[in-house]
């Protein structure tokens, strides 16, 4: 079905969808969960969202593809979630914000530029093809950035954190591209030209 779609450079199909991440997959606590967005915000005021009060918000589709750094493509998913310019509005950042830091359990984290944020391709996935995420894949919310390689797309997000200058996240301090754009094929951290990262603490 998807045997004459384009793919980006380095990449190659994978059948269904094998899940990959570093780590164990985290237990959901509903009652433990909540949804924070901290850091630079326009008020200087933490918001928080509860599980009830999350799945509440408005859900929006995209379709992409996701593409693993490790050159492996999963076609055509069917995204269903939070527009980040949902969260945006809700949580304005001050504006001196020029990246997120987008947090996960365990505290994996990987940092995005504030305009892949807030692209309206870019969402916080609640759902994929129709039904809630497994635990495996995210559940209860993972984001999801497709222009750039997954390793951007923590699963298990917990917060947002805004940010006025840069920072690495999880992979980019272990030598992925601090950028990460798909179709740039910017897998690694060699590949940074000077100002596509903050140097290495
Ligand atoms: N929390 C967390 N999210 C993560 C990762 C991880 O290690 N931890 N790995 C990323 C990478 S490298 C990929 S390729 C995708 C894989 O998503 P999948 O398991 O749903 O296929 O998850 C991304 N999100
Ligand atoms: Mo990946």
């Amino acid at each position: 079905m998807f045997d004459d779609e384009i793919l980006p450079p380095g990449q190659r199909l994978v059948e269904g969808w094998p899940a990959r991440h570093y780590g164990p997959v985290p237990k959901f606590r509903q009652e433990r969960w909540e949804f924070r967005v901290f850091g630079a915000t326009a008020s200087g005021d933490k918001h928080s969202w509860g599980f009830e009060e999350f799945i509440e918000l408005p859900l929006v589709t995209v379709v992409a593809d996701m593409h693993c750094v490790s050159r492996k493509t999963v076609p055509g998913n069917e995204w269903s979630g939070v527009a980040t310019s949902t969260i945006l509005a809700l949580a304005p950042p001050a504006p001196d914000v020029t990246h997120v830091m987008v947090w996960a359990e365990y505290g994996f984290s990987a940092n995005i530029r504030l305009h892949e944020f807030a692209s309206d391709q870019t969402l916080l996935a609640r759902f994929r093809n129709g039904e809630a995420l497994t635990p495996e894949h995210g559940f209860p919310v993972r984001l999801v950035v497709p222009s750039l390689y997954a390793y951007k797309g923590p699963k298990w997000v917990r917060g947002i954190e805004y940010m006025t200058e840069d920072r690495r996240g999880f992979w980019e301090e272990r030598g992925y591209h601090n950028i990460g754009e798909v179709w740039a094929e910017q897998r690694y951290s060699y590949q940074e030209d000077l100002g596509e990262g903050p140097s290495f603490a």
